[in-house]
């Protein structure tokens, strides 16, 4: 069943770039509301495990030194439509391919340092948002 959440992490790069501030004010100009938000570090293990999904995938081992590398900002949205309207408002994965105005094209540094996470499904927002905040209501 379709829900209303979507689930988005501020990666290290942004927010090493001082970019918390200015993608959070995208993301409410958007029309998207922060349920629940936390700032924190990821150990190696959890990066690993919550791109669990991409481990036979040859970029695993730098995304997840990446993810690892420093503190990142997890937010829970919701909004009507919220997982499609996220990704398109995130743009596409590599910021050279990222359409102009998005969160990537603006803010991001490369591939895997591309600023912001945005869950692709209903199904995995709500995995992705109860790895990190728990009392919230699965689909
Ligand atoms: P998405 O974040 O746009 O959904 P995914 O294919 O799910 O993209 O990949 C997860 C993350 O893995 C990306 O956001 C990016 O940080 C990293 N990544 C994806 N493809 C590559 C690559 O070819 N090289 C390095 N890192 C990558
Ligand atoms: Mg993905």
């Amino acid at each position: 069943m379709a829900t209303n959440i979507t689930f988005t992490m501020i990666k290290p790069d942004a927010v090493e770039a001082n970019n918390i501030g200015p993608i959070l004010a995208m993301i409410n100009k958007a029309g998207f509301k922060i349920k629940a938000m936390k700032y924190l570090s990821l150990s190696k293990e959890q990066a690993g495990n919550f791109y669990a999904v991409h481990k036979e995938r040859p970029f695993y081992g730098e995304l997840v030194d990446y993810m690892s590398s420093g503190p990142l900002v997890a937010v829970v949205l919701e909004k009507n439509n919220a997982v499609a309207d996220f990704r398109t408002l995130i743009g596409a994965t590599d910021p050279s391919k990222a359409a102009d105005g998005t969160i990537r094209k603006l803010f991001a540094k490369s591939i895997a340092a591309n600023a912001v996470h945005g869950s692709d499904s209903d199904e995995n927002a709500a995995i992705e948002a109860n790895f990190f905040f728990s009392g919230l209501e699965r689909p």
